[in-house]
């Protein structure tokens, strides 16, 4: 029975982390990839995701590559004197036990140029490359916006204990 457990918990692990390489890109789980629907003709667009670190060492994620976009970038959004800018950063770093949200208005991956037009439900894969060399490739479904839209005032999230169901 524990043999049973093991596998079990082997092709789970397998299924969850595709292509995965040795070293710290085997410490991280990528949790609900998705990339942004963009309107059509737009040329750019985010990718978001959790990347979940199962490591006592930090671990920063220091390029991405998606093959349906020419040019792929680390971003972060900054708020620069009121106006929020996109800047791209060298990494971007998930915390030892710990984890990092990509998400709207923060950390993302940017795809630019596009080579193809994305349609919502498409899978596109991207290559995650950390600091030591490993890395994982990822298939991340294209999903509209309006999902990732942050809630309205409160950054913390909507209270749920509040609406009336
Ligand atoms: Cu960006």
């Amino acid at each position: 029975m524990k043999i049973l457990l093991s596998l079990a918990a082997l092709v789970l692990t397998s299924l969850a982390t595709p292509a995965a390489a040795a070293g710290m890109a085997d410490q991280i789980s990528v949790v609900d990839p998705r990339v942004r629907l963009a309107p059509p003709g737009a040329r750019a667009t985010g990718a978001f995701m959790t990347l979940r670190n199962a490591g006592d060492k930090a671990i920063p994620l220091v390029s991405a590559a998606a093959t349906a976009a020419s040019i792929t970038e680390l971003h972060n959004h900054i708020n620069d004197g009121g106006v929020m800018r996109m800047r791209q950063v060298k990494e971007i770093v998930a915390p030892a036990k710990g984890e990092v949200l990509l998400k709207p208005g923060s950390y993302h991956v940017m795809l630019i140029d596009m080579k193809v037009s994305l349609r919502e439900g498409d899978q596109v894969a991207i290559t995650l490359g950390f600091a030591d060399g490993s890395s994982k490739t990822i298939e991340a479904p294209v999903k509209k916006p309006t999902a990732d839209a942050p809630p309205k005032g409160d950054m913390g999230g909507m209270d749920h204990s509040k609406m009336k169901h």
